[in-house]
């Protein structure tokens, strides 16, 4: 059974050039051989596959759009957005692997950190010999970041890092950890801890019932002695965090298009196989108008999704815009889901189909980087310049 079609109704794939379609399609592949065959094994046992770190690397799913000579693919933001599209189809766990790696860790280092840093750092994360997590969110500070308390004290040649960030994807298995801190002044900076200094400790989250094939964990500061050169030197403030939000969220809503096209495809494949009453239900009309309200949905998804990249390529995307897509685009796939699990009846509930696991995942994905709400708010306020957060 191929599981994996691509789903095309108005015929997006000519809007997109070659080496989109060859990025797209080879990721494709990748996932059906190496994800599919093992990713409900890995959900039900509540383990990540590691193993698939290096294979995420070796396709390019590291950095797609961060330049070739620092680690990354040197591809445009389509392509970025189509590679996660293929490993959401996936598993949004596999697309997180992925999103922090290029995203929220190769991304400021490349953006932020000193030149010396970069070759450090960057070909060891594109090449995958390193993993890396990205800690923002603390227990008692999650939509609001700035209210953080870690914070560091300049001590020399180094800084002194205490508190605990929550909720850290791959943080229990990460090499290097990019964490956001106060200084002295208040001031929100960023810096590179590696797993070795002292004082450090990253304690896995157990108990998931969504991303259970991805790890999560925390990242507890016990006056860790942070060089000067770990620190990222110019960026100050919550736009540094924010807009390696802005790039993760961009293939955040790209890749929930993925997980709504597998829920799709399981669904539309039930639907022509199972019989009620004499006759396959994709004959009912009530089947017929979830599965026409699914592929419409997907089809306004690729759409945004597409303008998005477009935007992104030409330079002219506001952070507003990528909110919205993440907004919709995720929403949109965890609607899928739902109506997809019912097309399935009882069998919608089991790991024989994909869905559940999907609908699952789907709900850490409408949380993370900004809840629904969030950026619902962050519409509210690009419209009307009035501030309803606080
Ligand atoms: P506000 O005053 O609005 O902004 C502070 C400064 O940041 C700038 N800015 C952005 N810059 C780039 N990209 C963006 N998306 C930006 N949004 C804002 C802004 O211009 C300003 O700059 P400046 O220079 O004037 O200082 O800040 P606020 O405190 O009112 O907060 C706004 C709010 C609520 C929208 C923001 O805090 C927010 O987005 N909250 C949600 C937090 C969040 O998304 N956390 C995600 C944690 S990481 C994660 O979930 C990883 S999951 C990984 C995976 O497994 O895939
Ligand atoms: P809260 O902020 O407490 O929100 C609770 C509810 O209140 C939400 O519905 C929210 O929308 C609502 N709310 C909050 N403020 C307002 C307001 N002003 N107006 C209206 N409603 C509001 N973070 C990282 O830094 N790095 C990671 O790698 C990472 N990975 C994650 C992996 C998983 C599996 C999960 C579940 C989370 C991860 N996160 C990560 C954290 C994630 O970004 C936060 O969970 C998210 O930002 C929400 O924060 P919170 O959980 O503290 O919820």
């Amino acid at each position: 059974e191929d599981r994996f079609q691509g789903h095309d109704y108005y015929m997006l794939d000519d809007l997109l050039k070659d080496d989109h379609l060859l990025a797209r399609d080879a990721v494709r592949t990748w996932v059906k051989q190496e994800v599919s065959p093992i990713i409900e094994e890995y959900a039900e046992r509540a383990e990540c596959p590691q193993h698939l770190y290096k294979g995420l690397a070796e396709i390019g799913a590291f950095g797609p759009n961060i330049p070739a000579e620092y680690g990354g693919g040197g591809m445009d933001e389509i392509a970025y957005g189509l590679i996660m599209q293929e490993l959401e189809r996936g598993d949004s766990g596999i697309r997180s692997m992925a999103s922090v790696q290029g995203s929220l860790v190769m991304y400021p280092i490349w953006k932020y950190a000193s030149e010396e840093q970069k070759r450090k750092y960057l070909p060891k994360l594109g090449s995958g010999e390193f993993i890396g997590c990205f800690g923002l969110t603390e227990p008692d500070h999650g939509s609001n970041p700035g209210g953080m308390v870690t914070n560091i004290k300049d001590d020399g040649d180094a800084y002194i890092l205490n508190g605990a960030k929550m909720w850290i994807t791959n943080s229990p298995v990460a090499d290097i950890a990019v964490v956001w801190a106060k200084d002295e002044e208040g001031k929100i900076r960023g810096m590179v801890v590696e797993k070795d200094m002292p004082g450090f400790s990253a304690p896995e989250i157990h108990g998931k019932w969504s991303l259970r094939a991805s790890i999560t964990g925390e990242l507890v500061f016990e006056d860790v002695r942070v060089p000067k050169a770990n620190v990222f030197p110019d960026i100050k403030g919550l736009r540094g965090p924010l807009s390696c939000l802005s790039k993760a969220r961009f293939g955040i809503a790209w890749g929930a298009i993925g997980a709504a096209m597998d829920c799709y495809d399981s669904a539309l494949r039930y639907s022509l196989e199972r019989e009620q009453f004499g006759r396959p239900i994709g004959g009912f009309q009530l089947t017929q108008k979830k599965l026409a309200e699914m592929i419409t949905e997907i089809t306004k998804a690729q759409l945004l999704a597409w303008r998005m990249g477009t935007l992104a390529n030409e330079g002219k995307v506001t952070p507003a815009q990528i909110s919205m897509a993440k907004r919709n685009n995720v929403h949109m796939a965890l609607e899928v889901a739902r109506e997809a699990r019912q097309i399935h009846g009882g069998m919608g509930i089991t790991n024989e189909y994909p869905v559940m696991r999907h609908m699952m995942n789907l709900e850490t994905v409408l949380t993370y980087e900004g809840t629904h709400d969030i950026h619902l708010l962050i519409t509210g306020h690009d419209v009307t310049g009035l501030n309803a957060f606080s």
